[in-house]
């Protein structure tokens, strides 16, 4: 017995010794543990947060565990209009970026943010990471982009009725981005702001009505505050997801081809997502506050749509003076769009 007790004893001790010595191994020879910190502004319910969330479980699972993605929604870590340089600086691994939010930054991708009409963030997603793919313009050259993905097509929510661009005449609107134009068009007042800070605005009464894709409407409880929508058609608004660039060089090969499969498949999954989220939010907002929603008639939409080629004019004069092929990046934005129109047909 006592021999037993012995042996059994000394196999404890082995293993406790080998366990200490495992511990002081250098990193290297352990399984590559990897933790990612990735910063994101709106709250967590909303899209890009959903997206982010979705991205960091597929990336823990498709390097089996090996990569860990810290989340942090709300402006936790960085904030709307922070977040590029505090990427680049190293304060967080890897952002979210709304291309609208840094005017002029941006010549080549915010071609997609243009007036030309898209029918859906699945359509547009596709066509912003197709257009990233192929120009990979300078205006990311510090950093890594991981995936892009869009909003859907941008409508107006208001706490009164506009049933006409009558009716916005003079009515404080938020938006950002070429929408701010757009809302002048329609002959209201743009407000330039962020999402992260529109709710506050809603609430004071700063602005008395929003342009955005209408899945704000549940995310943001928007419908308790603005019950009357007005279907305008305006243009989507891009994200881009973006790592530190030495911090992307100092991954081993292994993860960045994990992180480089997942980059469209992510565009795709958030176009979708996005696109059916929609139709869920309009339908919960009927529901429970029994929302109204205008359209505006087609002479009014064409009237804007004509308007809005001065918008795309005044991109090409700045594109152009970036360096860029401006028709060139349009033509490609209007194939792309047509394209994958045919391929992903709007679910009405
Ligand atoms: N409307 C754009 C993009 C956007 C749409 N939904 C959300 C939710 C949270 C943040 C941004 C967005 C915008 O206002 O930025």
């Amino acid at each position: 017995m006592k021999r037993i007790l012995a042996v059994l004893a000394l196999v404890f001790f082995a293993f406790v010794l080998s366990a200490c010595s495992d511990a002081n191994k250098p990193a290297e020879q352990k399984a590559e543990a990897i933790t990612l910190s990735y910063a994101n502004f709106p709250p967590k319910i909303t899209f890009p947060c959903v997206q982010m969330e979705r991205w960091a479980k597929e990336v823990h699972a498709r390097t089996n565990g090996a990569v860990t993605i810290n989340t942090f929604p709300g402006s936790t870590l960085l904030g709307a209009k922070n977040m590029l340089r505090g990427v680049q600086e190293g304060q967080a691994d890897i952002g979210c970026l709304s291309l609208a939010y840094y005017p002029g930054v941006f010549p080549c991708t915010i071609a997609t943010n243009l007036p030309v009409g898209f029918s859906s963030a699945t359509v547009a997603s596709l066509t912003l990471w197709d257009i990233f793919q192929k120009y990979k313009p300078a205006e990311f050259k510090n950093l890594k982009v991981l995936t892009m993905f869009t909003s859907a097509p941008s409508n107006v929510m208001s706490k009164k009725p506009l049933k006409s661009l009558a009716d916005m005449r003079g009515v404080e609107l938020r938006g950002s981005g070429s929408l701010l134009r757009m809302i002048e068009i329609m002959g209201a007042q743009p407000v330039g702001m962020p999402m992260s800070q529109t709710p506050e605005a809603l609430q004071k009464g700063v602005v008395k009505g929003l342009a955005s894709s209408l899945e704000v409407l549940k995310d943001f409880n928007f419908a308790e505050i603005c019950r009357y929508e007005t279907i305008t058609n305006l243009p989507v608004y891009p994200f881009a997801v973006v790592m530190n660039l030495d911090k992307w060089n100092a991954l081993p090969d292994s993860t960045k081809k994990v992180l480089n499969e997942l980059g469209r498949e992510q565009a795709l999954w958030t176009g979708q997502y996005m696109d059916a989220h929609i139709r869920e939010a309009v339908a919960w907002s009927k529901e429970k506050y029994g929302i109204e929603i205008f359209r505006l008639t087609e002479a009014e939409q064409s009237e804007i749509r004509s308007k809005g080629q001065g918008i795309i004019a005044d991109w090409k004069a700045e594109a152009t003076k970036a360096g860029l092929d401006a028709n060139a990046i349009l033509s490609d934005v209007m194939e792309l769009k047509a394209k994958y129109e045919t391929e992903y047909p709007a679910t009405k």
